[in-house]
């Protein structure tokens, strides 16, 4: 095997791959990164539902966002998703009225699933 045929140290080869990731493939969406990051929050809501959940009742309690924010143990990353969380939890709450009527403080997986759903309609996509 000669040096030529080595992609590696192939500089064509490589460019091929930057071009390509720069380039979506024709008729696929291109995801904004506001959209990109609403998913985003969207996703670690989800995952981390039932470790935010810390009394397991089925919604997320303020007392729960903060305690998470406030541990050491939980990385930065998560604790921007938990910021979002924490100054729309209102609205977040309200997203979706539960069986019973009765509104509670706290967010359920259904209030995340309207929420997010309504945000990115709002947001025209
Ligand atoms: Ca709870």
């Amino acid at each position: 095997m000669s040096d030529n045929s080595d992609y590696q140290n192939d500089e064509n080869f490589q460019n091929q791959w930057f071009k390509h990731d720069l380039t979506p493939p024709p008729g696929k969406k291109v995801i904004s990164p506001v959209q990109q990051n609403i998913e985003n929050i969207k996703k670690y809501a989800y995952d981390a539902f039932d470790k935010l959940d810390t009394n397991g009742n089925g919604f997320i309690e303020r007392d729960e966002l903060l305690a998470a924010f406030e541990d050491p143990a939980v990385p930065m990353k998560d604790k921007s998703y938990i910021m979002f969380l924490l100054n729309n939890q209102k609205e977040i709450a309200d997203a979706a009225v539960e069986g019973s009527g009765v509104q509670e403080d706290g967010i359920s997986r259904v209030d995340l699933e309207m929420y997010f759903r309504l945000v990115l309609s709002r947001l025209g996509y």
